[in-house]
């Protein structure tokens, strides 16, 4: 016999376990888009504990619709190792240029990365940093539907050691960063340098470079990476999304102790 309350206690323990365990993580990846998929998986498979926090109910940012909805997207050689690893098929259109189902890409990688052990949480935005002496020390964290509904509630926070800003375009973790403590980040000016208009080859390259800690132990990776240094966008070729977030990983998993 099916008892309702079980099901409902089921769901509020295990949740509230998980959520508990997230309170002190290795990393914190804010955006379960591409670039923030890819780091995830990369660390939880070396043992670092990592948490994804994701906005929507849907987890994948930009991915699903491939481009202006033809649900495609195109790799370079080096980006497609990385479907490889997760499983994803791709074909080689045209010389270099590697095509692969949204879908497919989507499902593979949120499925590989759970499987090494990220936990990813949905429904929920970063709205603040928690920042002391080391620097970024933890993020504050809201229901997606409270930012919606305009309540006025007040947020809990996570301890983290480290912090990825995966938020694509909009670099959300920088920005309230950045407007709350001034001019401070590892960019030219100090400031969120701005998305440039597109240049895929370009921004492709150049990203790699981007992906790097703008502030004491807060990372970018993916678009939120040229948003925040002045790089152009690329669309929808996404070699450069996967190997930001690969790099992302590898960079933290240098340092973290
Ligand atoms: O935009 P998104 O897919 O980021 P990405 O990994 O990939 C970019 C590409 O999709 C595409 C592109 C390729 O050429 O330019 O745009 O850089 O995923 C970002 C995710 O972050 C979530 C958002 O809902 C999306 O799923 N997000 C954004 N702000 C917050 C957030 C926030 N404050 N808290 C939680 N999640």
């Amino acid at each position: 016999m099916l008892e309702e309350t079980t099901i409902s206690r089921i769901i509020i323990k295990e949740y509230m376990e998980e959520l508990l365990n997230a309170l002190d993580v290795d990393v914190a990846v804010v955006g379960a888009g591409p670039s923030g998929l890819v780091a995830s998986y990369y660390l939880s498979k070396e043992g670092i504990k990592t948490v994804i926090f994701e906005r929507k109910l849907s987890i994948g940012g930009g991915m699903w619709g491939g481009g202006m909805m033809f649900n495609k997207i195109v790799v370079q050689e080096e980006g497609k190792e990385i479907l490889d690893e997760m499983g994803i098929k791709t074909k080689e259109a045209e010389k270099g240029y590697h095509v692969a189902d949204s879908v497919e890409a989507v499902g593979k990688l949120i499925s590989k990365t759970v499987s090494v052990g990220t936990k990813i949480f949905n429904l929920i935005t970063v709205e603040d940093v928690m920042l002391k002496n080391r620097g970024v020390e933890g993020l504050v964290l809201n229901w997606t539907a409270v930012e919606m509904s305009n309540l006025h509630i007040d947020p809990l926070t996570v301890k983290t050691k480290k912090v990825i800003d995966a938020t694509g375009h909009d670099c959300e973790v920088v920005r309230v960063l950045e407007r709350k403590v001034g001019p401070k980040l590892s960019t030219e000016t100090g400031k969120i340098m701005g998305e440039k208009p597109m240049w895929a080859e370009i921004g492709e390259k150049i990203l790699i470079e981007n992906t790097k800690e703008v502030y004491p132990n807060l990372y970018v990776t993916g678009m939120a990476a040229n948003a925040v240094f002045g790089s152009p966008r690329m669309g929808p070729i996404f070699g450069g999304m996967l190997l930001s977030g690969k790099k992302a990983a590898e960079m933290i998993k240098k340092v973290i102790q």
